[in-house]
């Protein structure tokens, strides 16, 4: 086991003096310092995010997505979000880590206007039917539980058809991210619309089969052709798995959004699991580089995260931070619990950052405290 003393010698211990003070100052005054003063924060002995771990609750928000409806319009708005803010995160618009979360609220027969830019988006549908969105003119027709995606620099403008309920849907987006490297761009479509396609769902048609993929067609983006995946067939996957193992002892049975034409994630930077967590199953604690949002899907449990306990249920959504332990559990009584997920392992992977850690009840943990 390492040691994590901050006054061993191998880390910064210069202690405060009245001429140390005066020489921080002119260095200061150059737009220098030194770096001793802030080495053990910027090199911390394993990941410590600000981000916190946070249950928004669906109950609490959902009258205050319905104030949004009525005090704001689609047009003036762009797009009607009650965004979610992680206290340690404020500025960033982060629901945790560089992700993005917030819930969008379409009334009956609106929709919003086209627009593209820099950072991806993906969507998890909570409630109403009617919900469609056309990506790069592709028209998705969403309902509860599907998930849908909007890559990086897609065209995209979103809609509700439906003639009495509003349609929420939950919005994931790496803007924290792409903003903290400075490569956002943003983009209105120069006819406000986009012309669809024919075909409804095209993109699921020619590349969901699951297992086949169409031959002749070759795709070189770095995302999913597929932007649609419906709940029904996720479902059955997971449920066609458990008939089969029990799963990850972290996770129960989980399964990710897979891109049909790589095999890997949906797009580079977010990725998104289902899983499926069996009836009275407790799980193991474990913790991994990356910062993870939930959105319940089915059923309520709880969560420890970092030793404090969230209560869940349908349609709440929660965070874990970069390196704080978790474990879920299924308090549904007989019946299944199932939790949506998306994360920053794609770019976490990308850039070899992964690292992952299970606990153990007598520590000797590589990195901890
Ligand atoms: O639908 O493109 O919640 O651009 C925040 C920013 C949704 C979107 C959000 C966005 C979108």
């Amino acid at each position: 086991m390492t040691s994590t003393e901050d006054g061993m010698i191998g880390r910064a211990r210069v202690q405060d003096t009245a001429e140390l003070t005066r020489f921080y100052d002119a260095l200061g005054e150059l737009n220098a310092g030194a770096l001793w003063t802030v080495a053990n924060d910027i090199e911390p002995w394993y990941p410590k995010p600000k981000s916190v771990p946070v249950l928004w609750s669906y109950r609490q928000l959902r009258p205050h997505l319905l104030d949004a409806a009525k005090l704001v319009s689609g047009d003036d708005a762009g797009r009607r979000v009650v965004m979610l803010v992680n206290p340690g995160r404020k500025e960033l618009s982060a629901a945790v880590g560089l992700l993005y979360s917030g819930l969008q609220i379409m009334n009956p027969g609106e929709k919003m206007t086209a627009h593209r830019h820099a950072a991806a988006a993906l969507r998890f549908v909570v409630e109403g039917q009617g919900a469609w969105t056309i990506v790069d003119g592709d028209r998705l027709e969403v309902g509860p539980r599907d998930f849908a995606i909007t890559p990086s620099g897609t065209w995209h403008e979103h809609g509700n058809d439906s003639a009495d309920t509003p349609v929420i849907w939950q919005d994931g987006l790496d803007i924290p991210l792409v903003n903290t490297v400075d490569a956002n761009f943003y983009e209105v479509h120069p006819d406000l619309h986009q012309q669809p396609g024919k075909v409804i769902g095209a993109s699921l048609l020619e590349h969901g089969a699951g297992i086949l993929k169409p031959v002749g067609r070759s795709w070189q983006k770095r995302y999913s052709p597929l932007l649609a995946y419906p709940w029904e067939m996720t479902y059955e996957a997971l449920l066609n798995q458990a008939r089969v193992t029990g799963g990850s002892p972290y996770d129960g049975v989980i399964m990710e959004y897979v891109n049909p034409a790589t095999g890997g994630s949906v797009m580079p930077t977010m990725g998104a699991h289902m899983q499926l967590l069996a009836p009275g199953l407790a799980t193991t604690a474990h913790r991994h580089t990356g910062s993870v949002v939930y959105h319940v899907a089915k059923g309520r449990g709880h969560s420890i995260i970092n030793g404090n306990r969230f209560d869940w249920q349908e349609n709440d959504i929660f965070c874990v931070p970069s390196w704080a332990w978790h474990e879920h559990a299924n308090d549904s009584g007989s019946d299944d619990a199932c939790l949506f997920s998306f994360n920053d392992f794609p770019f976490i992977h990308t850039l070899d950052l992964y690292a992952e850690d299970a606990y153990t009840e007598n520590g000797g943990h590589q990195y901890s405290d």
